[in-house]
């Protein structure tokens, strides 16, 4: 696929349904070791650019939009003009989350503090935010607990912690149902930074602790990239998880080297080749969420760098879903798949004594079985040449 329409269809609009949160273009760039590089940008000035470059909406934490210190009558302001530049512009709020990580209040967690005047303070401020969240008309509401951890297990049993972070979670659902809000929860896992280790680290912690909820049917999950990779995981393996179980309400797509500090860069920047078969299984499910960018342009950048990264992590997305419809359409590759679905037909096991007795009686040509290779490599490979652009 060539020329000008492919091109054309690299161009995000708003019905790719792209989001940005309002921290990642406003990232000034600040890192443990260096000040800030860049001045930011206004929120207004955030959701005119992105609807400029295609955008479907904007994401936020509560402080992004509010500062933590400002009066109510500034609240109000400061909300009033941001409606008004999205109604101005047609942007959308499809998510929004508490800052429950950069007060120093939080520094032991906050649903998980030691000390509960924290986590009864976590409580007012996520209520809060829930509210703002919904007369934005956000929908899921996203938690990510960067602070809900340790450094040292002297100081707490992770069974006293975990059924802090429960209570909270149950008040709250508690609350939106109460409130007689229309709202989900996706709760993001994350293995370590800023804390030395964080609890419910990855997609399966996550996703059982979900269960131990009084209302599992209102809680979800919100995958990262990034989260998985830095733990050299294989993210589309967790998505997949997440899918089959009903509970993949958002996700927040990035770039990350396994091993390496939360580098959160463009999408597909550090693997292409993983980003895209993550495109592919989003794709392939008929996935219908937001594609959300958490992450946020280089240090070494300036304004027109941040605005390159936007754009380059919906180009990115695009060009890769246009890779997976070519993967779906290549003759070679079909056929090799095709014999590889021969070959995985058959019954499913359904227990009965019948089909125990059965399959205990079954004889199997081992040998053979043992000698078969699977083809992978030349599949492999055919995928392989079909990303670099020479199928
Ligand atoms: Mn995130």
């Amino acid at each position: 696929m060539n020329g000008n329409t492919a091109q054309g269809a690299y161009v995000p609009r708003p019905e790719h349904h792209f989001t940005f949160g309002l921290w990642t273009v406003g990232s000034m760039g600040r890192d443990p070791f260096g000040d800030p590089v860049r001045p930011g940008f206004t929120p207004v000035r955030i959701v005119e650019k992105l609807a400029e470059l295609g955008a479907y909406g904007v994401n936020l934490h509560d402080n992004d939009l509010v500062p933590r210190d400002a009066t109510p009558a500034e609240r109000d302001r400061i909300v009033k003009e941001f409606k008004a530049a999205l109604d101005a512009t047609g942007m959308k709020v499809p998510m929004a989350t508490t800052n429950l990580f950069g007060d120093p209040v939080f520094r032991d967690g906050a649903f998980t503090s030691n000390d509960a005047r924290v986590r009864a303070y976590a409580l007012q401020k996520t209520m809060a935010a829930i509210d703002l969240g919904v007369e934005l008309g956000a929908q899921p509401y996203v938690f990510w607990g960067g602070r809900e951890g340790s450094e040292t297990n002297a100081a707490k049993d992770g069974r006293t912690a975990l059924g802090w972070f429960r209570d909270c979670m149950n008040y709250l659902c508690e609350y939106v149902i109460a409130q007689g809000y229309d709202l989900r929860f996706a709760l993001e896992p994350k293995p370590n930074e800023p804390r030395g280790d964080i609890y419910l680290p990855t997609i399966g912690h996550m996703l059982a602790f979900v269960y131990t909820l009084d209302h599992p049917d209102m809680v979800g999950l919100n995958p990262e990239v990034a989260h998985d990779q830095m733990a050299g995981l294989d993210f589309s393996h967790g998505v997949a998880q997440a899918l089959d179980a009903g509970k993949l309400f958002h996700i927040d797509l990035n770039g990350q080297v396994p091993g390496r500090y939360d580098q959160d860069f463009r999408f597909g920047a550090d693997n292409p080749r993983s980003a895209f078969f993550l495109v592919k299984l989003l794709e392939d499910a008929g996935w219908p969420g937001m594609r959300h960018f958490d992450a946020h342009a280089y240090r070494t950048e300036d304004e027109q760098g941040v605005w390159d990264f936007a754009a380059g992590c919906m180009r990115t997305y695009l060009i890769l879903k246009e890779k997976a419809a070519q993967f779906r359409a290549d003759p070679e590759i079909q056929q090799l798949l095709g014999e590889l679905r021969q070959r995985a037909a058959g019954e499913r096991p359904v227990f009965s004594a019948e089909s125990m007795q059965a399959l205990k009686l079954r004889s199997f040509d081992l040998p053979a079985m043992r000698a078969q290779g699977y083809g992978y490599e030349r599949l492999d490979q055919l995928t392989t040449e079909l990303l670099l652009g020479v199928r």
